[in-house]
């Protein structure tokens, strides 16, 4: 399971409803052309809390219908219904997902026992693996080695998704727990993620930049720094940008720039104007 991984955008029409066809295109591009390892599947970039059950579960039909057995598949089923959770982990490994992911439970404030019993409950109703999804900027959860130590007492725990600027931590974590997996979430922090060993990454902007991002982590795998920091630089004024226009529409609007059809986001989350729609483009032009 390491390795590269998109996390994987949807394409929606202007009701909401999801583009099968667009989403098609989506998953053939970051197979073909971004030449991924895998693809994650509605995660934060999939729009995936903006969307009904029976969204997520054609979305997972139509991806492991697209890609096959061409990339390895994560199936993220996280979320604050538990039983929503284990019928979408139920629905994946059916369909041969090879992993499950699950964002830590948010918004209300969980303890670390509740935290605990919402993973091993999901764990115990299928037999896949799971990759725990942390993001404590847009959860507020945020865990400690010890507990991060519990959680991967499961064997069927077998990684985690880490996107946060603590590196202290992440060290603490590849030290203690060699055989996990760790996959790097933030991808402007790519390059700082691989020379502390991380086994891959899951990002965003590898739908449109995922060359270069192949290019940092096997650069600092082979002690490259220099030359990987060059691309981490050309990498970050690409994010720079597209962070500053509005992260999500704006690699849909450089995706479609680039022959793909990905749609609209999912309301509230808004699409860009005309002047947004061609900021993307400039950036695109610069900076792909
Ligand atoms: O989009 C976010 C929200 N983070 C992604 C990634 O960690 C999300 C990251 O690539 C993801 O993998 C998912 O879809 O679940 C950023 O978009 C990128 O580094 C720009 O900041 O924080």
């Amino acid at each position: 399971m390491k390795g590269l991984y998109t996390a994987l955008m949807c394409s929606f029409d202007e009701k909401g409803n999801v583009n099968e066809k667009g989403l098609r295109e989506i998953v053939r591009h970051n197979i073909d052309v971004q030449q991924m390892d895998g693809l994650y599947v509605n995660g934060s970039t999939g729009e995936n809390f903006l969307i009904s059950l029976a969204q997520k579960k054609q979305i997972f039909d139509i991806v492991k219908n697209e890609a096959g057995d061409d990339v390895k598949l994560i199936a993220q089923v996280g979320a604050l219904n538990l039983d929503e959770a284990v019928e979408l982990a139920k629905y994946a490994t059916d369909l041969g997902y090879n992993a499950i992911s699950a964002v830590t439970p948010f918004y209300y404030k969980f303890d670390f026992e509740e935290i605990k019993d919402y993973y091993n409950t999901i764990l115990n109703s299928v037999d896949n693996d799971l990759i725990i999804y942390s993001i404590p900027a847009l959860t507020g959860v945020n865990m400690n080695l010890e507990q991060f130590g519990e959680l991967f007492e499961n064997d069927k725990v077998i990684g985690v998704k880490f996107t946060a600027p603590d590196f202290f931590l992440l060290e603490r974590i590849r030290h203690a727990y060699p055989e996990k997996l760790i996959f790097s979430g933030f991808d402007e922090m790519l390059l700082s993620a691989s020379v502390l060993n991380v086994d891959g990454a899951i990002g965003s902007t590898f739908n449109v930049n995922g060359q270069r991002a192949r290019q940092i982590f096997e650069l600092a795998q082979e002690g490259r720094i220099d030359e990987a920091r060059d691309v981490q630089k050309a990498t970050n004024d690409l994010i720079a940008g597209i962070l500053d226009n509005g992260l999500y529409p704006t690699i849909k609007e450089m995706l479609k720039y680039k022959g793909v059809d990905a749609g609209f986001c999912r309301k509230p989350m808004k699409s860009l104007s005309e002047e947004g729609i061609k900021r993307a483009q400039e950036i695109a032009d610069k900076h792909l």
